[in-house]
């Protein structure tokens, strides 16, 4: 069965809603296979958002991802990045669709609740960088 990694963001944990936004992805049939709760560190952040790092928002993003707690969460199903992404909605909660996660509860397109991998093969990446 086809894995992806959630990461719950620091302006979700930091406004109590980590349970909220897991009741919804559990109503979704996602099994939850690992959860941790952390800080990441500042080398783990640039890695895993490595990808953004000529961007003008990357030192903004990894202060962001480091600034509080995550809550990191190993998920499967059929067909789950794809199907998680699509749960998520659009990076920027202005354009995600009624009944994603960012549609209801992000802030902003950087402060947005909520990651989820792009691909399998990022999927597999960012599970081994995280709980590693
Ligand atoms: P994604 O999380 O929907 O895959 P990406 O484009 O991969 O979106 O960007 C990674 C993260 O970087 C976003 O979730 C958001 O937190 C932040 N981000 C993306 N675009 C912007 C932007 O234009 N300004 C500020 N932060 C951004
Ligand atoms: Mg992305």
């Amino acid at each position: 069965m086809e894995k992806t990694l959630a990461i719950i963001k620091p302006d979700a944990t930091e406004r109590n809603i980590v349970g909220e936004i897991i009741r919804i992805i559990e109503k979704n049939k996602f099994k939850i296979l690992r959860l941790n709760s952390m800080m990441l560190t500042e080398s783990k952040a640039k890695e895993f958002y490595g990808v953004h790092s000529s961007k003008p928002f990357y030192n903004d993003l990894i202060e962001y991802m480091t600034s509080g707690m995550i809550v990191a969460i190993e998920l499967e199903k059929d067909n789950a990045v794809k199907e998680f992404r699509d749960l998520i909605g659009d990076t920027n909660p202005e354009h995600a669709k009624n009944g994603t996660i960012r549609k209801m509860f992000a802030i902003n397109q950087s402060n947005n609740s909520i990651h989820g991998s792009d691909s399998k093969e990022n999927a597999i990446k960012e599970i081994n960088l995280i709980f590693n």
